[in-house]
C-alpha cells in the first residue's frame, strides 16, 4: 500500500457536487482507499483563459495501484464524469483529478510527473494539502507548508468535508 495524495478541481456546473462525486468515485475504485478529505476551497483561476473559479480539494488515499494504474483510475473517472479529450490546456473542465503525490516515488515520464509540477506554486493545491497532512513533505523532504507564502492564487474556504 502506497499513501498518495490527489488533487481535485471543478470550474463547470455543480463545482461542489463535481468534487464530492469524484471523492467518492475515487473511494469505489478497486485498489484505492479515501482516507482523508480536504475542505472544499473556492479559488481564482491560475493560468487559462479568463473563466470561472474553480472548486478545489485534496483526497488523501492509501493505493495498492502503481503510479500508471491510480493515473488511468483517475482518467476513467475523469471521462465517466464528463470531461471531453479536448478540453483546452488549463481552461475550464467538469473534473481535474491530478496526482500530486505517490509515497515518496519520483516519476518523470511524458504523461506523468510526480510530484505533480508546480504544485508549490499554487494556494489552491497547498492550502488543501496541508489541511489532510499539515506536515506533509516533497521526496527530499522539504516541507510544503514552506511553500505556502510565496504561492499564488486567492483560496476562500466553502465547505467542510463530508462525515
Ligand atoms: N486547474 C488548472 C488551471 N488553473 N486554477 C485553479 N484555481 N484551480 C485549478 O484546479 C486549476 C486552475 C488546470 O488543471
Ligand atoms: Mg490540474
Ligand atoms: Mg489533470
Amino acid at each position: 500500500m502506497t499513501t498518495a495524495y490527489i488533487g481535485i478541481g471543478s470550474n463547470v456546473g455543480d463545482r461542489q457536487g463535481f468534487c464530492r462525486a469524484a471523492v467518492r468515485a475515487l473511494d469505489e475504485s478497486t485498489g484505492v482507499d479515501v482516507k482523508a478529505t480536504s475542505s472544499l476551497y473556492e479559488t481564482s483561476p491560475i493560468g487559462g483563459p479568463p473563466q470561472r473559479s474553480f472548486v478545489n480539494a485534496v483526497a488523501k488515499v492509501d493505493t495498492a495501484l502503481s503510479p500508471r494504474g491510480l493515473l488511468e483510475a483517475c482518467k476513467r473517472i475523469e471521462t465517466r464524469m464528463g470531461r471531453e479529450e479536448s478540453d483546452i490546456r488549463w481552461g475550464p473542465r467538469v473534473v481535474d483529478l491530478d496526482i500530486l503525490l505517490y509515497g515518496d516515488e519520483k516519476v518523470n515520464e511524458p504523461d506523468i510527473e510526480i510530484p505533480h509540477a508546480e504544485m508549490t506554486k499554487r494556494r489552491f493545491v497547498l492550502v488543501p494539502l496541508l489541511e489532510v497532512d499539515p506536515d506533509v513533505t516533497d521526496p527530499w523532504g522539504t516541507p510544503y507548508a514552506d511553500s505556502l507564502e510565496e504561492a499564488e492564487g486567492d483560496v476562500e474556504l466553502l465547505e467542510a468535508p463530508e462525515g
